[in-house]
């Protein structure tokens, strides 16, 4: 038995051209030149302006705008009763080379329900409530998806405002200095329900010619930053039996990386995506290397394999090599399984709404990772064209991005008319 979607509104559509012009106007701030995408790393100036506007569209929208002391923002719509809100959303802030839907769907799309409601003059049994959560990327700072994790209580506030990031700068400085360090309480108090719509940002959906994922969980992430130190030295003069290269030893970390990752077969991912030499010229053997090893898989038993094979190579090698190695962890989440009853009210929706629908593992990180922790949560996935994302060449296409918002539309409006997720007859 399943939670069924609302029949009372089920001819309710959103509106794909008002949803488009919003996504074009976010993708504006920050805009990466002749492309689509946009480039909004966290707390920087461009994060406040998209910040900005957003809270621009939830107070025009009518919504009650909370933000709270790491910088998340929530948006409620008075439901018919009182008490804990279904909730959706995602993240504004990008990486470097961002596209326009990475995240960004996850909250516009919430506001194109709100607003599909008030235009139909619908006021949901529950409170509705959309949310941006900061620092989702981690790319500035990390971990990823930093402001959901204090938000569910998995990081106390006070750890997260002292992290440095990759610039030197720290996140409670930077909040204050775009004015997003607000009142609200942490941690929050739990939703009725989280759901969360994202581009796939993999090749998936699209290979299939199915249009909607029902997301069943999220796969474990480890994150390490690698300093390797070595003894800078000239060049041309430095036999290759005295060197201490650093940058050698990071080359050989990135190589057996990959080779790691294909020895233990998908879905095991490995990416070296950070490499800075010091002092990074162009004749003398580098002093320092710092790198980062972003290691993926949908088993832990696995992932801490994927780990310690990794950490042994790295410290035979660098041994060798006559190198000293130090390593921060700057992310480590489990797999995360998502509420089956919630999951499989976003498939029974996808289809109702004559989708074609596959239920599927993410292999990116989402903010619904950690609500997941506080309350029952799926996500609803639309397909990537080419597979590609942290691209600025990012797409979905507006069918497709049309129905994951209908189905996110129909999947919250059931939520809020079910008693605590009792599963109803029918
Ligand atoms: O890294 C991730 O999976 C996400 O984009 N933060
Ligand atoms: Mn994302
Ligand atoms: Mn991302």
């Amino acid at each position: 038995m399943t939670v069924t979607t609302n029949q009372k509104h089920a001819d309710l559509r959103i509106d794909i051209g008002r949803l488009n012009r919003r996504l074009a106007d976010l993708a504006a701030i920050g805009a990466i030149e002749g492309t689509e995408g946009c480039a909004r790393l966290a707390l920087t100036d461009e994060d406040k302006a998209g910040r900005d506007l957003v809270v621009t569209w939830m107070h025009d929208l009518g919504l009650e705008v909370t933000v709270d002391g790491i910088g998340n923002v929530v948006g409620v719509m008075a439901g018919e009763t009182d008490g804990p809100p279904v909730m959706c959303g995602s993240h504004i802030d990008t990486v470097r080379t961002g596209g326009r839907y990475d995240g960004n769907l996850g909250v516009l799309a919430g506001l194109e329900v709100v607003e599909t409601l008030l235009a139909a003059g619908i006021t949901p049994p529950r409170p509705l409530a959309v949310a941006f959560f900061t620092d989702e990327e981690g790319a500035r700072f990390a971990p990823d998806m930093l402001g959901s994790l204090v938000y569910v209580g998995g990081m106390p506030l006070e750890e997260a405002l002292d992290i440095t990031g990759i610039d030197g700068a720290q996140v409670g400085p930077e909040l204050v200095r775009i004015g997003y360090d607000g009142p609200a309480p942490l941690p929050a108090a739990a939703p009725h329900a989280f759901v969360e719509i994202h581009v796939e940002q993999g090749p998936v959906l699209e290979a299939e010619g199915t249009t909607i994922g029902a997301v069943t969980s999220v796969q474990g992430i480890s994150w390490t930053e690698v300093s390797v130190t070595g003894q800078s030295n000239h060049a041309g003069t430095t036999p290759m039996s005295m060197r201490r290269d650093p940058g050698f030893v990071a080359a050989a970390a990135a190589n057996f990386a990959r080779e790691l990752a294909l020895d233990l077969g998908a879905p095991q991912v490995a990416t070296v995506g950070r490499l800075e030499l010091f002092p990074n010229l162009v004749n003398v053997v580098p002093a320092k290397a710092t790198f980062t090893v972003d290691l993926r898989n949908t088993d832990e038993a696995v992932l801490q394999d994927a780990e310690a094979r990794f950490a042994d190579f790295l410290t035979a090698t660098a041994e060798a090599e006559g190198c000293t190695v130090e390593t921060t962890t700057l992310a480590r989440f489990e797999p995360v399984i998502f509420d089956p009853r919630v999951v499989d009210l976003v498939e029974a929706t996808a289809t109702e709404l004559g989708h074609s629908v596959k239920r599927m593992p993410s292999g990116a990180g989402h903010d619904a990772q950690m609500l997941a922790r506080i309350c029952p949560t799926a996500m609803v996935f639309t397909p990537s064209v080419d597979g590609i994302s942290h691209n600025p060449a990012e797409y979905t296409s507006p069918e497709d991005l049309e129905a994951g918002s209908n189905v996110l539309l129909h999947t919250m409006l059931a939520l809020a008319a079910a008693d605590d997720l009792t599963p109803t007859e029918g």
